[in-house]
């Protein structure tokens, strides 16, 4: 029997921290738009996860990772020392490359010493690829802090299938411009075979940034997406392919008896109040001043709102070490506290604020009991939590208010109410829509949202891309050497994860959740 062609993910960071507890480390999961949805490809595929601990080279938590228990993949690790961490981390990766690409180029720091950083971590990377990967494997690369990887793998004459998905958005050529290493950058980009984007506007600024910087290679239109050939004849694949969410275990889960309690008893604690939610990582791109601000003129515009309707913002701490981030919260609290200090009184405070990490049940149940999901970031390359939010929408009547400059508004601009972020004015009124809305349009608009979001899910992006980039990998279970292969119990749980129907029978067996409408009040 041939050797099976394993997957092999690389990516920043792997898909969890470790915290030094004493002589050990407490290993939790990450949150993030990449994990949730790798985790996902991995209950499809065996193979390897190779990214960075986030520690410094500790034998310790090598042997940590040789054996993660619970976990479908095998680790391998990428250790920085606190220097490479400043410099690829968060100089490269976050103070340049993480603002340019979100045009936010005021935000840049375009420090020389960072780019040599950046070129040498990439070569770490790329030696740790090529201790594991056989030829026969397909390797394929996550976002923009590993875009020089192909290229150095190249140079170790590596033959395996090279493909890099970009999960962040790819600016116009006015914005790409801006960055001292542009024509390299792109370079070490076109030595992959293929590259992925997250949106057809993604994909069409990338092509003109190839006609304008890289203008040895001539780029042809194909069926999907182009394809770039240099002179000496590598040819790379281009296309979009927005990426999204396990559809059914999201809705299965979120028809679950467990969730559909915690769901109760937050529409309980609100006494009939109409529930805003905002879930977002803490970053300036996800745009929490501005949401924050068109809910306090929402109360301010329309008075009438006052007491009937609550935001809870949920914020995951994210980048914690870097200033910027660290000034973002603190505005952030401030805003909530001068909104708070405003309007609250004895019986109702306008604004919940959680900063932490929360697990999936809880995120579920809020998802399940919003009456509105704001999701407004400034610029994303597509915002996961949208789409969450629709697929755990069970009863079909939340409605999602959804930045422009979201990626995912591409796909979900027939049931979302599409807002400009900076329209502080504009997403006040839409929130106040959203909450007034009647219910066959909720609902109508809703059930547009999970037909899109079910019929291009997580899989469907996996399989497209993996289409794309011309592979079949072995699925999990045909995997013949035994260490690798799934226990039996694995097994039985893959396959009692219920499929579409499935779902769809339990969201019709799950109990409805009583909600006032505004009529009520
Ligand atoms: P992110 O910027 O991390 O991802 P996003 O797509 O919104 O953004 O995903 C956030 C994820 O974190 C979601 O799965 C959400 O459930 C989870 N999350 C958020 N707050 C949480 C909390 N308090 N507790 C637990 N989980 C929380 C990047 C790009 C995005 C792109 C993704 C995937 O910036 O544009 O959509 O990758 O490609």
């Amino acid at each position: 029997m041939n050797s099976p062609k394993r997957l092999i993910v690389v990516s920043n960071r792997l898909p969890f921290s470790l915290e030094p507890d004493g002589n050990s480390y407490v290993v939790s999961p990450s949150s993030g738009g990449l994990v949730t949805a790798l985790r996902a490809v991995f209950r499809q595929y065996d193979g390897c996860w190779i990214g960075w601990t986030g520690t410094e080279y500790s034998p310790e938590v090598e042997d940590l990772l040789r054996s993660m228990p619970g976990e479908q993949f095998q680790v391998q690790p990428v250790f920085l020392t606190e220097k490479e961490r400043a410099q690829f981390y968060s100089g490269f990766s976050n103070e340049i490359v993480w603002p340019l690409f979100h045009d936010l180029q005021s935000r840049c720091n375009f420090d020389p010493d960072y780019w040599d950083s950046y070129v040498r971590i990439n070569e770490r990377f790329a030696d740790r690829i090529s201790k594991v990967a056989r030829d026969e494997d397909f390797v394929w690369v996550h976002d923009y802090h590993l875009t020089r990887v192909a290229a150095c793998l190249r140079e170790r004459g590596l033959r395996c299938s090279l493909a890099f998905f970009q999960h962040i958005p790819f600016p116009s050529p006015d914005i790409f411009e801006k960055l001292p290493w542009r024509e390299e950058f792109l370079r070490a980009m076109l030595d992959f075979d293929l590259v992925g984007l997250q949106t057809a506007r993604d994909r069409q600024n990338f092509a003109i940034c190839v006609e304008r910087f890289a203008r040895d290679a001539s780029l042809c239109e194909s069926k999907s997406g182009f394809v770039v050939e240099q002179s000496w004849g590598r040819r790379t694949r281009v296309d979009s392919f927005p990426i999204s969410i396990d559809f059914e275990e999201f809705s299965s889960l979120a028809a679950t008896e467990e969730i559909t309690q915690l769901a109760e008893q937050v529409r309980s604690d609100l006494r009939g109040r109409s529930l805003v939610l905002g879930v977002d990582r803490l970053d300036y791109t996800k745009g929490l001043p501005e949401k924050l601000k068109a809910f306090g003129r929402l109360l301010s515009q329309y008075p009438e709102l006052q007491r009937k309707v609550t935001l809870l913002q949920v914020v995951v701490p994210s980048r914690e070490d870097i200033p910027k981030y660290r000034d973002l919260r603190l505005e952030t609290e401030r805003l909530v506290s001068r909104i708070n200090g405003q309007y609250t009184d004895s019986s109702w405070v306008p604004i919940h604020f959680i900063y932490r990490h929360l697990d999936r049940k809880q995120l579920l149940a809020y998802y399940r009991a919003a009456d509105v999901a704001l999701v407004t970031p400034l610029k994303d390359g597509m915002n996961l939590v949208a789409k969450e939010y629709c697929a755990a929408q069970l009863e079909e009547n939340g409605v999602l208010v959804l930045s422009e400059f979201a990626g995912a508004a591409w796909q979900l601009q027939a049931g979302a109410i599409i807002v400009n972020p900076n329209d502080v004015a504009g997403v006040a009124d839409a929130v106040r829509d959203a909450v007034l809305m009647d219910g066959a349009e909720k609902q109508r608009r809703m059930r547009n949202l999970r037909r899109v979001v079910q019929q291009s899910d997580v899989r469907q992006w996996s399989h497209t891309f993996l289409d794309a980039a011309g592979v079949e990998l072995t699925p999990r279970a045909e995997v013949p050497d035994a260490k690798m292969r799934p226990s039996p119990q694995r097994l039985l749980r893959q396959w009692l994860r219920p499929g579409a129907a499935r779902a769809e029978r339990e969201r019709k067996k799950s109990p409805a959740l009583r909600r006032p409408t505004p009529a009520a009040w």
